[in-house]
């Protein structure tokens, strides 16, 4: 495990060699310039090049820095993350069985409030009613402690707004047009690129902690998860933000996640509900159509007529109005 406020050497390497990526730094000028042992200088190059980035290592020359990870490394996402406390706080694992385990587990230290846990591979990856998430390596599977002291109603809110976070983040940064599936889906040409989930601890009426899991196929292999979920619970197709050899940097993406779900998170402390409901309405593709929500008493069908406020999805069924707060769209 890494995190945003240990590995100080390692580090201070990476910074060092980010400062100078056009000359070659010796091996004796970063241990003097950081207090470090040259052995020590040595081991942290290695697992620096173990953690995906270049490093050209030149015989009486030294290293230069070709290349950044793609791992979404702690000090990575902290550096130049635009936010006031979303992700300031950052947990990094090559495998975990799910990153949302690991955040209920600190979601109540109040030091933790914001903390961003990632891992680059889960091993039980969950989905709502604890459904599978297939999680290989190359996607963005990531937990967020929240500590609202919110009333309980907003509980519902939260899935619109990561799936509408999710949405904003996609269409800034890779100029994709995704579309969100009520309640917490977020679909590219009809299938699914990410999906959200919510823990939340209440205590007398009042949110105690939340943990938010925002599951998102940035760069994995659709066919390969395909094969594994097809006749799973709620499957329509599997699909993937970017490919293989494709150059968008899925560190700027979360950077970019994390300073839009703060934004609307806001809105949801400042009641700016309406905003919220219109912003993630626009790219609904429900509104207006007939549909069938297949919900924990059995299936309803009807006409969209609108999400409300706290997010419940209100249809005209046999000429009654119906809210529901838990379901899938068909
Ligand atoms: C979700 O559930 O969509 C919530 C997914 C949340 C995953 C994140 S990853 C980080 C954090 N840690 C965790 O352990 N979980 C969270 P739901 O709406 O119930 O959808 C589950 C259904 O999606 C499954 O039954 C499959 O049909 C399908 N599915 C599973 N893996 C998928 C994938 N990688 N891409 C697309 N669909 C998938």
């Amino acid at each position: 495990m890494y995190t945003s406020f240990d590995n100080n050497s390692l580090v201070k390497i990476v910074t060092l060699l980010k400062s100078h990526r056009t000359e070659y730094l010796s091996g004796q000028d970063i241990s003097e310039a950081l207090k470090l042992s040259r052995a020590a200088v040595w081991k942290h190059i290695k697992k620096l090049e173990r953690l995906g980035y270049k490093i050209d290592s030149k015989a009486k020359l030294g290293y230069r820095l070709t290349k950044k990870t793609e791992l979404l490394l702690p000090w990575e996402i902290v550096d130049g993350l635009k936010t006031q406390v979303f992700g300031k706080r950052a947990y990094y694992f090559d495998v975990i069985d799910s990153t949302q385990k690991y955040a209920v587990r600190l979601a109540k230290k109040p030091e933790e409030n914001g903390s961003l846990i990632v891992s680059e591979k889960q091993t039980h990856g969950r989905g709502r009613i604890d459904r599978k998430w297939v999680s290989p390596s190359g996607g963005i599977w990531m937990s967020l402690v929240l500590q609202p002291n919110f009333e309980i109603l907003n509980v519902t809110l939260f899935p619109l707004l990561a799936s509408l976070a999710v949405a904003i983040a996609i269409e800034k940064s890779l100029k994709l047009k995704p579309k969100l599936k009520w309640p917490n889906d977020v679909t590219l040409r009809g299938k699914k690129v990410a999906g959200m989930l919510v823990d939340a601890s209440v205590e007398s009426d009042k949110i105690e902690y939340l943990v938010l899991g925002i599951g998102i196929n940035f760069k994995i292999n659709p066919e390969q998860i395909d094969k594994k979920i097809k006749s799973t619970e709620n499957y329509y197709g599997v699909t993937t933000l970017t490919r293989k050899n494709d150059k968008s940097d899925p560190i700027k993406f979360v950077q970019i996640l994390l300073y839009e779900l703060e934004n609307i998170y806001r809105l949801i402390l400042n009641k700016n509900y309406q905003q919220l409901i219109r912003e993630w309405t626009k790219r609904s593709s429900i509104i207006g159509k007939k549909i069938s929500v297949s919900t924990p008493t059995g299936a309803i069908k009807g006409k969209v007529i609108q999400v409300d406020y706290d997010g419940a999805l209100v249809l005209s069924s046999k000429g009654v109005r119906q809210r529901i707060l838990v379901g899938d769209v068909g």
